[in-house]
């Protein structure tokens, strides 16, 4: 053998694998097969924990909710052309969501991909994935897998986050260098997501603009929830008594009970605010977009975003106050001193009564205690268990059951609920689920819409195949919305909302050694749920639902076509 032969190599295999370590990524989630079971099983064996799903679009959940948790990219690693594709559902609501996610998949032979010559899982998906993803980059050459992980790990972290997807040929992987030059080539990602302080002058504005304020209030998204600015925001909010409203995701950053949450005075301080702070929160949808009749259009808007294109994009922001979240509240604290500025009383006294009539309508709703539950029955049951399990993370989705829930589950502390989000994407439940039980070591409660859980509920295999302490409450109405749908064309065939209202989703997750409970009383559901929850094991509970309950669309009646009008 010759000097050369001799010379000790490393493959691509094994710079991927050794790339992530450098990199402080723990986990990886995905579905194995042709090219990644050996770069899987590397993974394993150089010490990264694989959780391994039923299906790709719930692992890419999975790795998104772990980005957004740890601010720091959830890894999918996929098969090529559909695993690809199933993955990339994921990876593009992670974009939409502003979630940190690296999407890994092997794909097949350029040479014959490119001539479109019939390889098997054949799929340009590079290109496929452009639109979609904050960015896609292929790796082509063995000595720049460490460039290339390096470059993913930044662009999904640094400004809005957001999901990369990362080709990887199937040649690339038994590809081989030498040894040390291969080495040499890894990348320690240093500071991705770099402070970005905002101008002085526009803090300098906002702070203004907040002191002449009559009626201010503070909407707080999950971008705050994601840069972890709940110990600054607690000091900012209680030192000048700013009502505050949070967005699903961010409610916990400061307790759904803190007297100053305007929740549930919503239309209320909208409709009437003068000076409105929106903290990492976009003017989409999930605001009205920032218009009347929701909003006034006299009222004056200060944004604090990390994202400069996002200022203006739906009314005019009169102090965009461009940088990182966390940066700003500390600038923002140390020029709003300490007691100068309070919410006038007048205001917050037209907010507490609102709230009250509000409770008190709220409180007439919850004595119905009907058999078959209704929604509010139902979830005003979690509510009370929950509120003793101040720890555990809620997953929810659904149309009723996700809107009910938001209003009737208080969250106590931050990044303790994750949910569908900016697209209302049915599906993220137990991917969403599996991450954060495997994250954050806490209990995990997945409530869902029967139709909801539909989506990925094989998935309740992986839960009991890794033992999480994953709680699943079925909210089985029978149907998409409600389950009393008729088909009005073809009597005897379903209607396009309805469901097996019959269906028992506790024996579902029996046949994978997981506790099923069936809950027809809230006095049942409460017992349950408890014990669920303490027995830190996979369980799912089948609460009946009146089939007769619910909203068609939810909270979004009015953008059903025929409903619309
Ligand atoms: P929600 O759905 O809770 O209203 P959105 O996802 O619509 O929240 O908005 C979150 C916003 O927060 C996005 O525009 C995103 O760019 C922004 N954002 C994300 N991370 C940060 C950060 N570290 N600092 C400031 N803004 C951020
Ligand atoms: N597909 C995907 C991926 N996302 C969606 N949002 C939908 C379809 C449409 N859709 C909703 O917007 S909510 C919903 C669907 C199918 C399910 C609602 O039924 P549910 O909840 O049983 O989950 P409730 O409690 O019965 O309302
Ligand atoms: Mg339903």
């Amino acid at each position: 053998m010759s000097e050369l032969q001799q010379e000790k190599v490393i493959d691509g295999f094994n710079l991927v694998v050794k790339a992530m370590k450098i990199n402080k990524i723990t986990e990886i989630y995905g579905v194995a097969g042709i090219p990644v079971t050996d770069l899987m099983r590397l993974a394993q064996e150089n010490g990264i924990k694989y959780y391994g799903f039923r299906h790709e679009t719930s692992a890419g959940f999975a790795a998104a909710s772990s980005g957004y948790l740890q601010q720091w990219p959830g890894v999918c690693m996929t098969v090529s052309a559909p695993g690809f594709l199933n993955g990339m559902v994921a990876l593009a609501n992670a974009t939409t969501n502003g979630f940190p996610m690296i999407l890994i998949s092997g794909s097949s032979n350029r040479a014959i991909v490119d001539l479109k010559q019939g390889d098997y899982e054949e799929l340009d998906q590079m290109n496929s994935a452009t639109p979609y993803a904050k960015a896609a980059y292929r790796i082509n050459r063995v000595e720049d897998i460490g460039i290339g992980i390096a470059r993913a790990i930044r662009t999904s972290l640094s400004g809005r986050p957001g999901g990369v997807y990362l080709d990887l040929p199937a040649a690339l992987l038994p590809a081989v260098m030498p040894y040390e030059s291969g080495l040499a080539s890894l990348i320690t990602v240093t500071d991705p997501a770099p402070a970005q302080f905002p101008s002085e002058h526009a803090v300098k504005q906002a702070i203004d603009l907040l002191r002449t304020a009559k009626r201010p209030i503070v909407v707080i998204g999950k971008g705050a929830a994601y840069a972890r600015v709940e110990h600054d925001l607690k000091t900012f909010i209680e030192d000048a008594s700013l009502p505050f409203l949070p967005m699903s995701m961010a409610k916990g950053l400061l307790p759904d009970l803190h007297p100053l949450s305007a929740a549930t005075a919503r239309s209320l301080v909208l409709g009437k605010a003068d000076v409105v702070l929106l903290i990492g929160a976009r003017l989409n949808w999930l605001l009205s977009h920032g218009k009347p009749p929701l909003w006034a259009e006299t009222a004056k808007i200060i944004q604090l975003e990390i994202d400069s294109v996002e200022i203006d994009s739906n009314r005019r922001i009169d102090v965009p106050v461009v940088g990182d979240v966390a940066s700003t509240m500390k600038l923002i604290l140390k020029e709003f001193a300490k007691g100068t500025f309070k919410a006038p009383k007048e205001w917050l006294d037209v907010i507490s009564i609102k709230k009250k009539e509000n409770a008190e309508k709220m409180a007439s709703r919850l004595e119905n205690r009907t058999v078959p539950m209704n929604f509010f029955t139902a979830l005003s049951t979690v509510n009370k268990v929950m509120q003793t399990f101040p720890d555990a993370c809620l997953v929810s989705e659904g149309a009723n059951t996700l809107d009910v829930g938001r209003n009737l589950i208080d969250i106590k502390k931050p990044r303790h609920r994750l949910d569908s989000g900016t697209w209302g994407t049915m599906g993220i439940g137990m991917g969403y689920a599996i991450a954060a039980a495997v994250t954050q070591q806490s209990p995990v409660v997945a409530l869902e819409g029967d139709s909801a859980f539909g989506f990925s509920g094989m998935d309740v295999e992986t839960i009991c195949r890794y033992e999480l302490p994953v709680t699943i409450i079925v909210m089985n109405n029978g149907g998409i919305y409600r389950g009393d749908d008729i088909n009005r064309f073809n009597k005897g065939d379903p209607g396009v909302t309805t469901l097996m209202a019959s269906a028992r989703y506790d024996v579902m997750m029996e046949a994978f050694g997981g506790a099923g409970y069936n809950a027809t009383t809230p006095d049942e559901l409460e017992t349950q749920l408890n014990k669920a929850i303490t027995s830190g094991k996979p369980s799912l509970i089948n609460v009946l639902i009146d089939i007769h309950a619910g909203t068609e669309s939810g909270h979004l009646k009015k953008l059903n076509t025929t409903q619309g009008k």
